[in-house]
């Protein structure tokens, strides 16, 4: 590599950006409008907010990246999700300024961005113990037309594309016909190659509001053998063992509901357990913390200034119990929480060997007592792989993700 070349890329990993769609966060949205029906909102044209303020309607705001760089698409219920994606040099596929709008309802925005913020594969005898993100944009593989089925590839390595999802309902009638619709999905990936492993990046955004991130890792096995106390025998006879690892996925989640004010991160949970009751418990996190996940434990996003039209705060829920809750020793504290909630920082990028000298090396550390204004959550999702015969050439997919699901939303199902 040339030094002006060198130049030029470390360069780029400072912008952190390929596409040119990179904002600063101080480029707020406009606090566009409340989330009630189209139909109501211009006869009415404010919503009473809490305290007594009132949320102004808005004219919808121009499209905030180009072309190239905008998703936006109506699925077949009606609802319609939009949004801007970028190719960051340090995250790879970054989406931005998410808007959901429910049928018959006025627009939502959700998410100033999105984007996979680690992953730490620590391997089971102790070593090697990597961490795959850290240049992930320059690893995006061009994808082929057949992988992206039904879809349009952007630059090549972005694929846009809608996916059935299942049943949306059924529900039977005594004395009426029975209803029933069908669910789709905006389905938004791209694909890298990190050593052995291929991990595809998707994020699906459902027509009932919900938003799926998961990563899959796909390609070869690493190759790694160990004794069999830390792995598994795999080919022929018992002569060589593939070490087992973890995958610990962290996202980051910059959640700005109807804008950045107003959010409040609540986590909620029931106790009562070995007893006929469950009681809801509320804790409203006013500072930044780590969480740990519980069956029955779940927070939400909340903005209590923008209601539905039953006059309740919209919200979005994040469950996230799927994880193997990996643990690591004292110098992997990251490891130690499955979701962290900080206050918005634009240099807090990774949640491991965070590039920016100005700010701390890892998420564990950006929780520091700071009062929560503008919060940010960061989602960490465990994967044990134990390797097995299935797993030769080519890799078969595993996927581990979580759930953003609306809650009160829209007043009623916005089918
Ligand atoms: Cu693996």
């Amino acid at each position: 590599m040339t030094v002006s070349l060198r130049l030029i890329l470390s360069c780029a990993m400072l912008a952190g950006v390929l596409g040119p769609a990179q904002t600063a966060h101080a480029a707020q949205a406009p606090r566009v409008t409340p989330a009630i029906p189209a139909a109501q909102a211009s006869a009415a044209h404010a919503v009473r907010a809490p305290q007594g303020a009132v949320a102004q309607v808005v004219r919808a705001p121009a499209p905030p990246c180009s072309a190239p760089y905008r998703i936006d698409r109506t699925l077949p219920n009606g609802a319609r999700w939009q949004l801007c994606w970028e190719m960051r040099t340090i995250e790879g596929l970054t989406l931005t300024k998410v808007v959901y709008t429910p049928k018959g309802n006025r627009p939502v925005s959700v998410l100033r961005s999105t984007a996979l913020a680690q992953i730490h594969v620590p391997y089971d005898s102790g070593s090697p113990r990597y961490h795959d993100i850290g240049a992930l944009g320059h690893t995006a593989i061009p994808l082929l037309a057949a992988d992206c089925p039904g879809g349009e590839r952007r630059e090549q390595s972005v694929c846009v594309t809608t996916r059935a999802r299942g049943h949306a309902y059924l529900k039977s009638g005594y004395d009426e016909p029975s209803t029933s619709a069908q669910g789709h999905d905006l389905v938004v990936f791209a694909a890298f190659q990190v050593g052995w492993y291929t991990y595809l990046a998707e994020w699906a955004f459902s027509d009932d509001g919900a938003i799926t991130p998961r990563v899959g890792a796909t390609g070869s096995l690493a190759g790694f053998t160990t004794t069999p106390g830390h792995g598994w025998p795999i080919g022929v006879g018992s002569a060589t063992f593939e070490e087992s690892h973890s995958h610990n996925v962290f996202w980051r989640l910059d959640f700005d509901i109807q804008g950045k004010s107003g959010d409040v991160v609540e986590q909620y949970d029931f106790s009562g357990s070995r007893t006929a009751k469950r009681k809801l418990k509320r804790t409203t996190l006013t500072r930044e913390a780590k969480a740990l996940n519980r069956r029955t434990r779940w927070w939400r996003v909340v903005d209590r200034g923008v209601r539905n039209t039953d006059g309740h705060p919209v919200s979005w829920e994040l469950n996230n119990s799927d994880s193997s809750q990996y643990r690591g020793p004292a110098g992997e504290a990251f490891t130690r929480a499955d979701v962290y909630v900080t206050d918005y920082r634009s240099c807090e990028r990774l949640a491991t060997t965070n590039p920016a000298p100005r700010c701390a090396g890892s998420v564990d550390r950006y929780v520091n007592g700071e009062r929560l204004t503008d919060p940010v959550l960061w989602v960490n999702v465990g994967y044990h792989h134990v390797p097995r015969d299935e797993d030769a050439d080519p890799m078969p997919t595993h996927w581990q993700g979580f759930r953003i699901t609306p809650r009160d939303v829209t007043a009623k199902n916005p089918r």
